[in-house]
């Protein structure tokens, strides 16, 4: 059985890995790919995309709709520093390549409603198109299937502050509204659960550029940039919280434990905008989601090794 589904993203790095997988895996049908604001400039994250579609030589077969351009309230804040252009600098002619002309938000509201109950979404930047899509259609959330979001941490560290993990900070209101909306949510945590059992140090990188595939090639460039950054703060590889937020909803079974929380995030704190609230079930508060805990950690790093080893054919050159 195939796992119809859209990806929402902020194009740099692991999140085109996760585009690879619901390219490759046999089990994917990604019906269409949004784009909302994050990680690094908006029209660089639609290059990364087409540079992505392009290596798995399914370039103009799945629909880019361009989204949300900046937060709900706030301001954009990149994460440039970490990721550079996102795609190590890897280019391509993409002239006769065009996006939707159809928003994003609007292409996620349509696509639910035309098969209600049936499309999952996977939600790896912040979240400013699902919420506004929650805004715009009340219907919606009942009409998603199954929401994956890669976001906060689970009583843990962050990643941009102390408290708050990138995705949640960038867009802390669309990441509440989009808590209180009730969808089916199950959210891939940055700590621990990336941390501990996501992260690819140089012998996994090794074993990867050791394929000597289109696919292993761009990946290896597509994380060099992070893995610097990673190592500069004392994290010994290349990290995959986007890639493994697709490859659990493929592969249930790479979840060894998850557990029922309620999740709220904070938009008010001085030092902790963004933070997320994970109530394990002791306060009183009524469980809204699905946090994973832990993973078959060996058997992710195969499966994307698996995938990455796959021979494909570029559709156009790929420069850098
Ligand atoms: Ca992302």
């Amino acid at each position: 059985m195939t796992v119809p589904l859209i990806i929402d993203t902020d194009t740099a790095q692991d999140d085109c890995v996760a585009l690879i997988t619901a390219l490759l895996d046999p089990v994917a049908d990604l019906r269409a790919i949004t784009m909302v604001a994050g990680n690094v400039g908006f029209d660089r994250q639609v290059r990364n995309a087409y540079l992505t579609l392009n290596v798995t030589g399914r370039l103009g077969e799945i629909p880019i709709h361009l989204g949300c351009r900046r937060p709900m309230v706030r301001e954009w804040e990149s994460a440039e520093n970490v990721h550079g252009d996102g795609a190590g600098g890897l280019d391509m002619d993409v002239s006769g390549l065009a996006p939707e002309a159809e928003h994003a938000v609007d292409a996620l509201v349509r696509l639910a409603a035309e098969s209600p109950g049936e499309l999952s979404v996977v939600a790896i930047g912040p979240l400013t198109n699902i919420a506004m899509a929650v805004v715009k259609d009340p219907g919606f959330a009942r009409n998603v299937k199954t929401l994956y979001v890669m976001g906060g941490s689970n009583n843990g560290r962050g990643n941009i502050t102390a408290a708050a993990e990138f995705n949640f900070y960038v867009d802390p209101e669309a990441a509440k509204t989009v808590f209180a909306a009730g969808f089916d949510v199950t959210v891939i945590p940055w700590d621990p659960l990336t941390l501990r059992q996501a992260v690819f140090g140089q012998e996994r990188l090794d074993a990867i550029a050791a394929l000597g595939t289109p696919l292993s090639d761009f990946f290896i460039r597509v994380c060099a940039a992070t893995l610097e950054f990673d190592r500069s703060v004392g994290i010994d590889g290349t990290t995959h919280p986007d890639s493994l937020t697709s490859a659990v909803l493929f592969h249930p079974e790479l979840v060894r434990r998850a557990a029922r929380y309620h999740v709220d995030v904070e938009t008010g704190g001085e030092l902790t905008r963004g933070y997320s609230a994970m109530s394990w079930g002791v306060h009183g508060l009524t469980a809204n989601a699905t946090v994973v805990e832990e993973i078959d950690a060996e058997g992710f790093y195969s499966y994307l090794k698996g995938l990455l080893a796959v021979e494909t054919k570029p559709n156009r050159t790929i420069s850098f």
